[in-house]
């Protein structure tokens, strides 16, 4: 398929070029980057929804029965799944796809040209796994699908922090999950904006709603007084994300849903929080401060990247020399990245 003919088809609904599309996103080839290029002005419309937490929670149960809501209200459904946890057998895909199957018979969610599924293996890949992601979820927007949902695993495990690709992050725990020093230590109690008690049929459900509704309560008594002192502009700038993940609380309040995913119990209350989340997101302005932050970040990023490689490829020599000087006391690293600066100034 020819770059043409793949800009082409996705425009035009061809479920085979987006899918090739993805495969040089996913590999770095040059072509992935001139069909970002070309797609871009598509993009920016769909709505982009995490769902993470600790493995075997429930989130690609709890996913394929989201996508089976959204498409009863019509919407077209993307799903990307960042390192399943399931065993591959026969590559990623083919594992998922007969997850997701075999999760509901009656409706086979692969037949359906509204949905379209695509697990992503961080395995044998030199990082960038977040960009990457990024990327794929924008070729999912410009192809037309209404809804994304991205699944990883839990906060801090994953190399892609949901929260830099989504616009409304859920979070999934279980039963017996409260208390837990390990949840505390992964920082997933500061990224949800929906909260999802999984497994209420395990019994001990009230439990964990009650813990998560104490500690997301103590975050936003934190806010308050944090906002109240003198020093709120400058922890602001020190501790940045997380107090800007605070502050949003304050306008917000995490709900915080039981649900039965494998029944599909409390999906509705899902889907609607979900829709009024996004709602909410868009009525204060708050979805465009959200992707104003990720997209500096992602070119930041990319900006990151390229001077690496201008680094390591076109100005290797200077870049040694330079180290060395170092390593013989020459001059100090400070001075060592002024003097490389100058030179990335001068001669570009
Ligand atoms: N009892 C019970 N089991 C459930 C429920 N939801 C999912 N499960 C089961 O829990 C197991 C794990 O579910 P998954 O949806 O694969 O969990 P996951 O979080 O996607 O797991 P990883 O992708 O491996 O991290 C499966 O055997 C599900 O059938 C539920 O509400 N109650
Ligand atoms: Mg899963």
């Amino acid at each position: 398929m020819r770059l043409q003919d793949i800009v082409r088809g996705l425009e035009e609904g061809n479920r085979r070029a987006l899918a090739r599309a993805i495969t040089y996103v996913e590999n770095d080839y040059p072509e992935g980057k001139e069909i970002m290029k070309r797609v871009f002005k598509k993009t920016g419309n769909a709505h982009v929804v995490g769902i993470t937490g600790f493995p075997g929670v429930g989130k690609s149960t709890t996913v394929s029965k989201l996508v089976q809501k959204f498409r009863e209200k019509g919407r077209k459904v993307g799903v990307v799944a960042v390192d399943p946890g399931s065993p591959f057998t026969g590559g990623a895909l083919l594992g998922d796809r007969l997850r997701m199957e075999g999760l509901d018979v009656s409706k086979n969610l692969w037949l359906d040209p509204g949905v379209f599924f695509r697990s992503m293996s961080s395995r044998g890949r030199a990082g960038g796994l977040a960009a990457k992601t990024g990327d794929v979820i924008r070729l999912l927007d410009a192809f037309g699908f209404d809804v994304i949902l991205v699944e990883t695993v839990g906060a801090g495990q994953s190399e892609v922090d949901i929260v830099e690709v989504a616009d409304t992050s859920i979070v999934v725990m279980m039963p017996e999950m409260g208390d837990d020093i390990q949840i505390n230590k992964a920082g997933i109690l500061e990224i949800g904006d929906i909260y999802v008690v999984n497994k209420a049929d395990l019994g001990g459900a009230e439990k964990t709603v009650k813990w998560l509704k104490s500690m997301i309560m103590m975050d936003q008594e934190a806010v308050e007084i944090l906002s109240k002192t003198s020093h709120a502009d400058e922890y602001a700038v020190e501790s940045g994300e997380i107090f800007e993940r605070m502050k949003r609380s304050s306008d917000w309040t995490p709900p915080i849903i039981t649900t039965v995913a494998d029944r599909g119990e409390g999906i509705d209350e899902l889907v609607d929080a979900i829709e009024k989340h996004f709602n909410h997101l868009k009525s204060s302005g708050k979805l465009k401060e959200r992707r104003v932050r990720r997209i500096s970040r992602e070119v930041f990023s990319i900006i990151t990247e390229e001077i690496r490689n201008i680094l390591i490829n076109e100005k290797g020599g200077s870049f040694r020399e330079v180290v060395e000087m170092v390593v013989n006391n020459e001059i100090d690293p400070h001075t060592a990245a002024e003097r490389m600066i100058r030179d990335l100034r001068t001669n570009t």
